[in-house]
């Protein structure tokens, strides 16, 4: 049966630009819906700009305009950015929409009418210049710590110390400088330590979905599970209510009932998937919503709904998202996709190097924007793991990867066929298009595109290409073309060096979408899709002229982009957009960790060659994984580097993967150290990863060699 999927992207807020750092999580939305499509699935794939809250108000004041023609003018520049890269969304909307407003006063009814709402008196400081209260972040002062001067309300950037904004010394407004008052007022509150929310959250953070999916990853359920700690242990670690409104002035929608208060942004948000969705079936008139939304009618349609979302904002849809949605009869999220953050060449994005990179400025200096989702796809490998792009392994990896292994084999036998045949094919040779046939009906890479393991999934498509690659370095059809009497066998050469590429084009489409309609033109061939028997082109198939497909990526290109983004001034990052987000400590948490920064390790003294020779490093392929019990740090890890058996090994990498991640995964390890007997067994090698010297980022990077590696190899 086919499935029915909602599927949907963070909504970014409407007043900054779409940078890099977001695109990760999009381009790995996008490709997984491409995917989906490919395989017959109905998928509606839905977006919105999150247009509410105090930054959007001040922002839209400081440019002397509404916050209606701030929110219009972005809406325009985000669609553009996401269209450019490929992230065909099938509707674009706004929080600050008819259909939201709908949806946000039902929500809020319905949780009033199960006793999940009250009010609540709480001080906190305001403005008497400006009249508004102010967000922590529209807070300053001294540190109560450190002392260290304009610092936020929430923590200082200077000691890392988390406080509430009234503990600072000498605070002032952040949007008039005058000193804040205290200020009694009214707020509602979704009552979340009520019983019935933390029994359900429990149960719905730790299960498993209609198709057996985990709702979760591991990494997230994990940290829920610090969130909402054990059952039996009620009391402790119940969550806090959360405070759902804001006073006037706010941009938002005004709470009926309750003139001057408005929804608190973060409750309008995520209903902003559904205002989307509902605009999208006005629109196209054969979707029924419901089917979709609400919890009865879902269940029996066997709908799902599922979220791309950055870890940062986990806490928002693992907690308050579903309680809402399941405490106002709607159905709750079939999946979170959480990614992690990006990093470029190992540090935090930064504006005086360059590295904030705007994805404006990546399509307007002319830079191809599939590159991009490429190697982003090369680094996702399903998991809340930080991408780092590395600029020199983007080159090497379009370069070598796109441009040198698959392009290659189309342009080095298409021209053959239109020249010598007409652009007519030869039936294509069985035995070298056996590999294909076999992956394709094994269903690995399509396993892997499911779990969002595009990174495996590209290894197996290279792995393909080189078989491919080697098939037509082997019969040298530049040789045949010039030896009397083999035209035949140039022409079954090209022919199935063109089914080859047909087929890789089929696994690299949900990532390469404009390349794989260039080939589609060129092969005169229907839009490719994923679905039953692997058949060959077919003898007398008429393919098209072949047209350039993808061109090198050039360093100079990449330290062009890097000039374009450089801030010389390097401001401190546009407050507005942090202030929207709000200030649980956890979040503050994952966003230190983001913004945490990277030191480079001094270089060593030097070695001879000799020494370094001494060290017998070897590919290996992690055949089994999995946690030691009673080990807080380990992985035992079976590693196979072409021996009769493999290898075992204890890595210290349990902080930054899950087991089931690594296996089938290549790496690096040191195979002649010395055995070394632990607690839990032998150790017989090591892994090599990466991390920063002073351990702040916590980050770990596994090593792992480019597609094509062996276990076994040796590495020098
Ligand atoms: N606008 C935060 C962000 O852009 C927030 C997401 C809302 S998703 C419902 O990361
Ligand atoms: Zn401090």
């Amino acid at each position: 049966m086919s499935r029915k999927i909602l599927v949907t992207n963070a909504l970014p807020y409407a007043n900054g630009d779409i940078h890099l750092g977001h695109l990760v999580g999009y381009i790995q939305g996008d490709i997984w819906v491409r995917y989906q499509r490919m395989r017959g699935s109905t998928v509606h794939y839905v977006c919105a700009d999150d247009t509410h809250g105090t930054p959007i108000m001040l922002r839209a004041e400081k440019e002397g305009i509404t916050p209606e023609t701030l929110i219009g003018r972005v809406h325009g520049e985000h669609l553009r950015d996401f269209t450019d890269f490929g992230v065909a969304f099938d509707n674009y909307h706004s929080t600050h929409s008819p259909e939201n407003r709908a949806y946000a006063e039902e929500v809020y009814k319905r949780l009033t009418a199960a006793k999940l709402i009250e009010t609540r008196s709480i001080e906190q400081f305001y403005d008497p210049v400006k009249e508004m209260f102010l967000p922590d972040r529209f807070i300053k002062g001294e540190c109560p710590k450190c002392a260290a001067a304009d610092q936020y309300g929430d923590n200082c950037e200077v000691c890392g110390a988390a406080y509430a904004p009234t503990e600072l010394k000498n605070p002032y407004s952040a949007v008039s400088g005058a000193k804040p008052v205290l200020k009694t007022s009214e707020h509602f509150f979704f009552r979340l330590s009520d019983p019935r929310a933390v029994a359900f959250l429990r149960e719905w953070t730790r299960g498993t979905n209609a198709a057996g999916t985990r709702r979760l990853q591991a990494e997230a359920a994990n940290k829920m599970k610090e969130w909402l700690g054990e059952d039996g242990q009620e009391g402790e670690n119940t969550l806090s209510d959360w405070d759902i409104s804001r006073d006037a002035p706010y941009f938002g929608f005004e709470i009926p009932g309750a003139p001057g208060k408005y929804f608190y942004v973060w409750l309008d948000a995520p209903i902003g998937y559904l205002a989307s969705f509902r605009n999208l079936a006005d629109k196209r008139g054969d979707i029924v919503v419901d089917d979709f939304v609400d919890a009865a009618r879902a269940e029996a349609a066997g709908t799902e709904m599922v979220h791309f979302i950055g870890k940062d904002i986990l806490y928002f849809h693992a907690l308050f998202w579903p309680a809402m949605l399941q405490f106002a009869g709607l159905r709750t999220p079939s999946q979170l996709c959480v990614n992690g953050f990006l990093t470029v060449d190992g540090a935090k994005m930064s504006k005086s190097r360059g590295t904030f990179i705007t994805a404006r400025s990546y399509v307007t200096q002319g830079l191809n924007p599939e590159w991009l989702r490429y190697y982003f796809a090369t680094k996702s490998n399903g998991t809340m793991e930080d991408v780092d792009l590395n600029l020199d392994d983007l080159i090497a990896k379009v370069n070598s990867d796109l441009v040198g292994k698959y392009v290659n084999i189309a342009s080095r036998c298409a021209g053959f066929i239109t020249k010598r045949f007409d652009g007519k094919l030869a039936a294509s040779d069985a035995a070298a298009t056996a590999a294909f046939k076999a992956a394709h009906e094994a269903g690995t890479i399509a396993q892997a595109y499911e779990e969002r393991d595009y990174s495996r999934a590209l290894r197996e498509i290279m792995h393909l290409a080189d078989l491919a690659n080697q098939y037509v370095n082997d019969r040298k059809p530049w040789e045949l073309a010039k030896q009397e009497g083999r035209e035949a066998d140039l022409h079954v050469v090209c022919s199935t060096a063109l089914t080859l590429f047909r087929d890789l084009t089929l696994y690299l489409k949900p990532v390469l979408p404009a390349l794989a309609a260039k080939v589609e033109t060129f092969l005169a061939i229907a839009p490719l899709g994923w679905q039953g028997e692997w058949q060959p082109l077919q003898a007398g198939h008429v393919v098209n002229i072949y047209a350039h497909l993808m061109t090198r990526v050039e360093r100079k290109q990449i330290d062009a982009l890097l000039e374009a983004n450089r801030d010389s001034l390097a401001p401190a990052p546009a407050a507005a957009a942090a202030d929207a987000k709000a200030a649980t400590s956890q979040q503050r948490h994952a966003e230190k960790q983001q913004h945490a920064a990277q030191t480079a390790e001094t270089a060593s003294p030097h070695i001879s060659i000799d020494d370094f020779t001494k060290v017998d490093l070897r590919i290996a392929k992690i055949v089994a994984a999995e946690h030691v019990e009673g080990a807080d740090k380990l992985i035992r890890l079976q590693l196979d580097i072409g021996e009769d058996k493999p290898r075992q090994v204890f890595a210290g990498i349990k902080s930054a993967y899950d087991p089931a991640s690594l296996v089938g995964r290549m790496t690096v390890m040191v195979a002649n150290l010395a055995p070394r007997k632990m607690k839990f067994g032998l150790s017989e090698g090591m892994v090599l990863a990466a991390s920063d010297p002073d351990g702040k980022t916590g980050g770990l990077y596994v090593l792992s060699p480019d597609a094509g590696a062996t276990a076994g190899m040796r590495v020098k």
